[in-house]
């Protein structure tokens, strides 16, 4: 898979690039490239935004640089699915996740300030797909972070991603539940001891536990995602 990052402050995808990609990077599986929106621009202060038609506060993002920024970085590529992280978007989830992680080429567009441009979407738009997406009904400075926590979500899914798990059908939301208690050595700690059913030996006692677990901790913590599994059954 290859993805493209757009953003004004490309250092904040260090430390990512370096933990999730390694591996993967070195043996093809995954092509990630950083990419600074500035380097589009064409003036001397190497201006991304401006202040917006009609009033208001704050600035918009100007269109000329993504515009640039859209038009190389998906040449070539047969259909690419360019993502911009909004609050107004799409809320992400392990669906969006796993659906992502078997396109060919994401494009990523960090916003900052108070928006980008809408013309920038209708031209993507003429370039891939385009999906707008929140990570959740809560207001950040612009989309590097979403990006991070959805490029983490997504790249880990892909068979020889740092951290990719054994088991995908063992995580969290992967069965529409959350997970069960974990527990490790010692047995007894600080007078709390592991429950004894885990050190039975008995397997289907144990499952049957854990899954009862799983329920319990789903119906106290997030009743919401009960309700959706019942709405897809
Ligand atoms: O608040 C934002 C500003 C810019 C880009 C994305 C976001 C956001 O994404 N998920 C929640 C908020």
């Amino acid at each position: 898979m290859r993805i493209d990052v757009l953003s004004i402050f490309p250092s904040y995808f260090d430390g990512l690039t370096l933990s999730l990609l390694g591996k993967a990077q070195d043996a093809g599986i995954l092509d990630l490239s950083v990419r600074d929106l500035r380097d589009w621009t064409h003036d001397r202060h190497r201006t991304v935004d401006d202040t917006p038609y009609g009033g208001g506060a704050g600035m918009v993002m100007k269109p000329e640089p993504w515009g640039l920024a859209l038009d190389e970085v998906t040449a070539g590529s047969e259909h690419p699915t360019i993502i911009f992280p909004s609050p107004a978007g799409e809320v992400f989830t392990q669906k969006t996740a796993r659906e992502l992680s078997v396109r060919d080429h994401l494009v990523f567009g960090c916003g900052r300030y108070e928006g980008i441009d809408e013309r920038v979407f209708e031209y993507a738009a003429s370039l891939g797909e385009v999906r707008l997406i929140s990570l959740g009904d809560y207001v950040l400075n612009g989309g590097e972070v979403a990006t991070m926590a959805m490029v983490e979500a997504i790249g880990r899914l892909i068979p020889g991603v740092v951290g990719n798990p054994d088991s995908l059908v063992e995580e969290s939301h992967e069965d529409g539940l959350l997970e069960y208690p974990s527990y490790t050595k010692p047995s007894v700690w600080r007078e709390r001891a592991v429950p004894d059913v885990l050190l039975s030996g008995n397997h289907g006692a144990i499952a049957a536990w854990r899954r009862e677990q799983q329920l319990e901790r789903t119906r106290r913590r997030r009743p919401d995602l009960l309700r959706a599994a019942d709405a897809d059954a």
